[in-house]
């Protein structure tokens, strides 16, 4: 006799091929109505888990985690960044985690670019002018934002998306900055022709655009605090597509309304779905709502290594994407 497949917890909808394969693969209790589920919900179904798919949108904080049932073993994360689970509260609880790296790198970094050509060029404010029906005809002075081609970019972050995005501004003939914990492999910095800055405050006063690309942990919550935006040149351009919770929002409403910013392309926020009031009145910010990875293929592809990191886990192994316990451990 087999064994019993392993049941499989998702908590919101998946795009259609992915859940009709988990499935097949699993007994799969799906979310149709796409409805956020609550943590007690969530406590409360775990007694009958023992894979559960979170997104984005779960806060699986130290208590959840320590509530959850002892039958769940592996949480298989739909998304790349995990900062909304309590990774040291699962490594205690032996509690697997994995997430989908790689998949949606090129999807983000075509999204920051979008953000950092929208933003200067003023694409949004444009297009509300030119549906408005109130638009007067060109004039030599009319709408003229900042230029990007040549400008010093700073890229906060130099992983898999900040390298994405450093590749595609080479191709906007910008200048490539960039601040890591660790210098970048030679060959890499060659390649992007980027410069290194060991000190971060050096680097952001020296900027022309800057692209949030690291994860949020505890180290980098407000990283770009109020003072740090103050430092940065008047001219200066924020893009963030990581996470709202390294960029202090309030403060950066309040440098972008003093005047002293340039401008900000934001994807993602402090407390999502909403949004600082202070920013969304201003006309030289552009905002999205968290589309980083909202590509079809990035999506199927985000399914796609959910189902092999439960595959493989079923099957004995250890899940090629394996965020706790850590590789190497
Ligand atoms: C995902 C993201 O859409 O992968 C991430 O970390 O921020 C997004 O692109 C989201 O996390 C899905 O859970």
């Amino acid at each position: 006799m087999t064994d019993p497949k392993p049941a499989v917890l998702v908590t919101r909808k998946l795009p259609q091929a992915i859940e009709t394969r988990l499935k097949e693969l699993f007994e799969t209790r799906l979310n149709p109505t796409d409805e956020p589920m609550s943590a007690e919900a969530l406590i409360a179904a775990s007694a009958e888990t023992d894979v559960l798919v979170p997104t984005v949108t779960d806060r699986l904080t130290a208590p959840v985690i320590d509530a959850l049932s002892e039958r769940l073993r592996l949480i298989a994360n739909f998304g790349v960044g995990v900062d909304h689970i309590d990774l040291a509260a699962a490594a205690a609880r032996g509690v697997l985690v994995t997430n989908t790296p790689g998949v949606l790198t090129e999807d983000t970094a075509d999204l920051t670019m979008a953000l950092m050509l929208s933003a200067p060029r003023r694409m949004v404010e444009g297009d509300r002018l030119a549906r408005s029906g109130e638009w007067d005809g060109w004039t030599p002075t009319f709408m003229m934002g900042e230029r990007v081609s040549g400008k010093r970019l700073g890229i906060v972050g130099m992983g898999r998306i900040g390298s994405a995005v450093a590749r595609r501004a080479r191709g906007f003939s910008m200048s490539i900055h960039y601040h890591n914990r660790r210098r970048v492999h030679r060959d890499v910095e060659a390649e992007l022709e980027a410069t290194w800055w060991e000190d971060l405050d050096q680097m952001l006063a020296h900027m022309d655009f800057i692209s949030i690309n690291c994860p949020h942990t505890a180290e980098t919550r407000h990283l770009l605090s109020e003072a740090r935006l103050r430092s940065l040149q008047p001219h200066a351009f924020v893009v963030n597509t990581s996470r709202g919770e390294i960029i202090d929002e309030a403060a950066l409403a309040r440098c972008l309304a003093d005047g002293v910013l340039g401008g900000a392309g934001l994807d993602v926020y402090e407390r999502e779905p909403e949004i600082e009031e202070n920013l969304r009145r201003l006309d030289n910010v552009v905002l999205a709502p968290h589309l980083g990875s909202a590509t079809r293929e990035g999506r199927i592809a985000m399914g796609e290594r959910v189902l092999i990191n439960i595959k493989t886990f079923v099957d004995g192994h250890s899940p090629p994407d394996r965020v706790v316990p850590a590789h190497g451990l």
